[in-house]
């Protein structure tokens, strides 16, 4: 049994289509990997289902009742692996979810952590970017809710926040599929640039 069949099986039970069969062995091999962490209910989950096709599979990680969803989608022109983890307050954890984005993190060895904040709340959110970045993570900035951030009055120079991070940042509205494409280009050129 391939790294594959289980996913196969999945979904030829769910999605009885002609489309199952072009899901390949190789498609496993060569696709990239791309982790979503954040807060709670920052969008995460929004943005997991912007990048991401039919095919999302859940499963409870190993030894744990914690859920990670899983599914692929194209950006830039290559297949990635999109894996929408439970939201996380720090790399410290202190509950299961936590424990097990932060596992997830350390052992999945990523292409790009998407570590997605809430626009409105940006200050408090940093201080994970810097945990991220400081675990050697390959960590972009996406600053999500940038409507009601507006909506508030509240202006963000999202240029200035990378130049001082160091990383790519992106500013989203998900919900409204504002700034999606915007964010495909970065993760491309970074997951492209770390690779060269
Ligand atoms: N206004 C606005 N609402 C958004 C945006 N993105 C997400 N939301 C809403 O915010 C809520 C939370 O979104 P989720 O995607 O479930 O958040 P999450 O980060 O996955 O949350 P957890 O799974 O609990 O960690 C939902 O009601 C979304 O519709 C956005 O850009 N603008
Ligand atoms: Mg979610």
């Amino acid at each position: 049994m391939d790294c594959c069949s289980h996913r196969r099986s999945i979904f030829s039970r769910f999605f009885r289509r002609r489309q199952d069969s072009a899901f390949t062995h190789q498609d496993c091999t060569t696709r990239k990997k791309l982790v979503l962490v954040g807060t709670p209910n920052v969008g995460k989950s929004v943005i997991f289902n912007r990048l991401t096709g039919a095919y999302v599979t859940v499963s409870n990680y190993p030894g744990t009742t914690v859920e990670v969803f899983r599914g692929t989608g194209w950006i830039g022109g290559e297949l990635f692996e999109v894996i929408d983890t439970p939201g996380m307050y720090s790399m410290m954890p202190i509950t299961e979810e936590e424990r097990v984005t932060r596992t997830l993190l350390l052992n999945e060895r990523p292409d790009i952590v998407v570590h997605v904040a809430d626009a409105k709340n940006i200050e408090r959110m940093l201080s994970m970017t810097l945990q991220l970045k400081e675990a050697g993570l390959p960590v972009m900035l996406v600053v999500n809710m940038m409507d009601e951030a507006e909506r508030l009055g509240r202006k963000i120079d999202l240029d200035r926040l990378s130049a001082l991070l160091g990383i790519p940042v992106v500013g989203t509205s998900a919900a409204l599929n504002r700034g999606m494409d915007q964010m495909r280009k970065k993760v491309a050129e970074y997951v492209k640039k770390r690779a060269a």
